[in-house]
């Protein structure tokens, strides 16, 4: 049926003036729970106590230690909450709508059992009128689980908090509502069609039901209201609904003229579904529902495009957690995180790995964010038969709960499916495990369709041809890359040469580049960046890279860049133990400053001026003359050309290409102040930032080495800066005469997490078997400190990344210190005392006298000797 109206305007009073109390209510059910880690005796569905139960409020996740412990809590805890009804909702139909739980949940009311739900990243609604008693008090129990082996997804590069980390909502609806039991929906779908600037149509399909014991004679509405609040459209239409009847309405309609909904315009309609007693216009049940007008498309050649203009899809990956909370954020809080991305200009965002809390897909309709959301299928397909059930599951509700959202442009289901699964498994085995999963993407593609046949599907790939060759490529509209080149293998230009094949190859697939990152540490700096050096300077680097490459290629249809925050990942050692570092942001959401890089690319709308430096506003340098030291400081800007100052002089004037500037900047001892100018649009911009510097000497003499330390972050070109006291150990280097620094050896490095200390990079890198270290210094007395962690061999790696999985450490290291000629520690090995990957500190007092200087030698017994750090202080 398709009925064409006139625009009228009403007032809104309309809408508003009939008396509230007898329509749907809703309140948060998040507060005055009691929670209880562990497994429980079945009469914990009732209010047996003991001493184990502890008040909490919602969001809630018991995993806060998935940041402290790769064995973080997975097993059952259980919530429970006590409650009464009030006065109005004594007599109407009840529903308990839970947000998120992770992993399952188990709900009983008054002992008994309710209903369970399997997923830990969608919602589900609960009926709940036949369990509560209308009088006196009530006991909601949920006992939730995080580790099934079911639940998508099985593995995966990020902690699994368990918890009630959403909001719970308590809804009480009439007799006569709109469908609460459909998958978590709200029982209301609207699609539109045929949108073009001149007009578009839009279907309203609604479940109605009637829980009276008696027919109702209902008056059915969809009023739209555009974003000034002014009533477009407005239809009633009559129905009569049987006792118990459910009953599905379509109805398409025609707007003329639609204001269009982009990033740039987020025009946003509402749609108010209005259900109304018919013999008094006494109104029941409204529910509202955004609409918005745009139409799009993939193409493999020219990418994408949003109502009828090539567009290029700038956008991030983004988790949901936040360090130390977990996953138990506040709506305000995923609303920050939204306002951030859009602040940086980004379009589009790929809400990964799973579903994420609805206030981040409202925030993406109203801010103007386009969206790929996904279900977690990750890395692997586990054996049982029920996997696959759930996945769908999942993917239905995700689709159902989300469909009315006009940000969302496409749904995912796998991501790097064949990652684990080909490092794992060789030959036939690897060949019948790959049909599982090009089975269960069929499945999943089919349900996908038949959920929503408007928007596209679309997998993310790591990069292996394999994904082709399988047939992957062929089941999916779109294709995501998550492409590391110059991060977890070498040669950041081997980017281009990929994907540039893949076009070549592929020239119909549409494909966007769904991951691209680099992971760096605010602690970590170097004028000499490498990968997985986790520098600041790497993934500046890295990122100044790729993204030209992916605003040039057309038929790049846009990137998400991997991830927008440093996230909680249990199993990850490297420089952050517990943390992916890829982000932009760092956990509690202070930009990294390439952050800017983005911003300057993607906003011309505004000045973008910053200098790249907040990152690394305490610098350390070797001077060989006692003054200046030269570093580079980068300005990040979508300015013509940037002039620098230090102190008021200028450094010159330099054109911006690819949206930044580099001047090298002389230093001495002491505080600085950096400043950048520049002209935008006629006005002038400028920016500033202090910068204190230390001035190490290359040259030791009593003067210049009176009241300073000399740190050195052994096998490494970086410097690492100690939070806990500032000091920073300044990359390793060579011995020259006169001066200071190691004579032979070789370095190695691991990304195994290092114990017993906080300065886990000081140790992660060390020399191995060197002839010397050798410091010309004057005669007097020294503090000699020596660094020692065993990293020798290589530590274990986790196997879902795209890193390559190492070795275990077995070798015995033993050897004597022997510092100018003296033996100060003998058949010293760390597997006797501390073990492996264990940091520990040694202070020798050395006394030097006619000109002998300082010269620290291992002599190895057993194995290699080795150094992770060396300071040096006069007395
Ligand atoms: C990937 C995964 C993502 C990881 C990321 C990384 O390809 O899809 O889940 O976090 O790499 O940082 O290794
Ligand atoms: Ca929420």
């Amino acid at each position: 049926m398709k009925e064409y109206l006139k625009i009228f305007i009403l007032p809104l009073f309309v809408l508003i003036s009939v008396s509230v109390a007898s329509q749907r209510q809703i309140k948060s059910f998040n507060d005055g729970w009691q929670f209880s880690k562990g497994e429980k005796m079945e009469n914990e569905r009732t209010m047996s106590s003991d001493n184990s139960w502890k008040t909490v409020s919602i969001p809630h996740t018991w995993n806060t230690d998935a940041y402290i412990s790769k064995d973080y809590y997975r097993g059952v805890s259980w919530y429970r909450k006590s409650f009464s009804l009030s006065k109005e909702e004594k007599d109407k139909n009840l529903f308990l709508r839970f947000e998120g739980v992770n992993q399952s949940a188990t709900v009983y009311i008054n002992g008994k059992l309710v209903g369970e739900h399997k997923g830990g990243y969608t919602s589900f609604t609960f009926d709940i009128s036949g369990f509560c008693n209308r009088e006196g008090n009530n006991l909601l129990t949920v006992k939730v689980d995080n580790s099934l082996a079911d639940i998508p997804p099985i593995s995966g590069d990020f902690s699994i908090f368990g918890g009630i980390y959403r909001d719970v909502w308590l809804v009480s609806v009439p007799q006569q509502h709109f469908d609460l039991s459909d998958n978590g929906s709200d029982g209301i779908y609207i699609d539109t069609d045929n949108v073009s600037e001149k007009s578009g149509s839009y279907t309203v399909k609604s479940t109605v039901v009637n829980n009276a014991p008696n027919k109702a004679t209902i008056k059915v509405s969809y009023t739209v209201v555009d974003i000034n609040r002014n009533i477009v459209k407005t239809e009633d239409i009559k129905y009569s609904l049987t006792p118990g009847q459910k009953k599905t309405f379509s109805n398409t309609y025609i707007i003329e003229q639609p204001l269009l909904w982009s990033p740039e315009t987020p025009n946003l309609y509402t749609v108010e579904a209005v259900i109304k007693e018919a013999s008094t216009n006494k109104i029941l049940d409204i529910v509202r529902s955004p609409l918005g007008f745009r139409w799009f498309s993939f193409d493999g050649q020219k990418g994408f495009s949003l109502n009828g203009k090539p567009y290029k899809l700038r956008g991030i990956c983004r988790h949901q957690d936040q360090m130390p909370l977990g996953n138990a954020l506040t709506d305000e809080a995923h609303r920050r995180d939204m306002q951030l991305i859009k602040d940086m200009g980004a379009n589009f965002i790929r809400i990964s790995h799973y579903p994420q809390d609805k206030a981040i897909i409202e925030q993406c309709d109203k801010l103007g964010l386009l969206v790929w959301e996904e279900i977690p299928v990750i890395d692997i397909i586990p054996e049982e038969e029920s996997f696959g059930d759930n996945c769908e599951t999942a993917l239905r509700e995700m689709i159902r709960q989300h469909y009315n959202h006009p940000s969302i442009i496409m749904w995912g289901y796998m991501n790097e499916i064949l990652l684990v699964t080909q490092r794992k498994h060789k030959g036939l085995e690897l060949d019948a495990l790959v049909k599982r999963e090009l089975a269960l993407a069929r499945r999943l593609e089919n349900v996908l369709k038949e959920e929503d046949s408007r928007r596209y599907s679309v997998m993310a790939f790591h990069g292996s041809e394999t994904y082709n060759q399988a047939g992957f490529q062929d089941i999916v509209d779109v294709v995501g890359w998550n492409l590391y080149q110059g991060w977890y293998s070498d040669n950041l230009s081997q980017f281009d040469a990929f994907i540039k094949k893949q076009a070549s190859d592929y020239p119909k697939k549409p494909k966007i580049i769904s991951e691209y990152g680099a992971g760096s540490d605010r602690r970590i700096h170097s004028l000499q960046p490498q990968r997985f050096d986790f520098s600041i300077e790497y993934q500046q680097e890295y990122i100044e890279h790729y993204l030209p490459v992916i605003e040039r290629e057309p038929y790049i249809a846009g990137a998400t860049y991997w991830n927008f925050i440093d996230f909680g990942s249990a199993q990850r050692d490297e420089s952050m133990p517990r943390i992916n570092n890829k982000g932009l942001v760092y956990a509690d959401r202070t930009p990294k400053d390439v952050y800017y890089y983005f911003k300057a690319n993607f906003r011309q709308d505004i000045p973008v001026l910053h200098i790249a430096s907040y990152d690394w506003d305490k610098r350390t340098g070797i001077s060989a003359n006692g003054t200046d030291v030269i570093q580079p400081i980068k300005v990040y800007s979508n300015l013509s050309e940037v002039e620098l100052f230090i102190d008021d002089r200028s450094l010159g004037i330099k054109g911006i290409n690819n949206y930044n500037a580099v001047w090298n900047v002389p230093f001495t001892d002491g505080d600085h102040y950096i400043e950048a100018k520049g002209v935008y649009k006629g006005v002038e911009q400028r920016t500033g930032l202090p910068i204190s510097f230390t001035v190490i000497p290359e040259y030791l003499n009593r003067k210049n080495f009176s009241n300073k330390e000399l740190a050195i972050n052994i096998g490494n070109n970086a410097s690492y800066t100690s939070p806990e006291t500032g000091l920073t150990w300044i990359p390793d280097k060579p011995y020259t005469e006169g001066s200071w620094g190691y004579i032979g050896g070789k370095v190695e490095t691991t990304l195994t997490q290092i114990n017993g200390t906080n300065d886990n990079p000081l140790y992660q890198t060390m020399r191995m078997t060197p002839d010397k270290y050798k410091f010309d210094v004057p005669d007097g007395e020294y503090e000699v400190e020596l660094l020692f962690a065993d990293i020798s061999g290589t530590g274990a790696s986790i196997a879902h990344t795209l890193g390559t999985t190492d070795n275990n450490n077995q070798i015995r290291n033993e050897f004597d210190i022997i510092i100018n000629d003296l033996i100060v520690d003998s058949n010293l090995s760390l597997d006797d005392s501390v073990g492996k990957y264990y940091a520990i500190r040694k202070k020798y007092i050395v006394k030097v006298e006619k000109g002998e200087n300082i010269t620290i030698q291992f002599h190895g017994i057993l194995g290699k000797p080795f150094i992770n750090g060396i300071k040096l202080r006069y007395l």
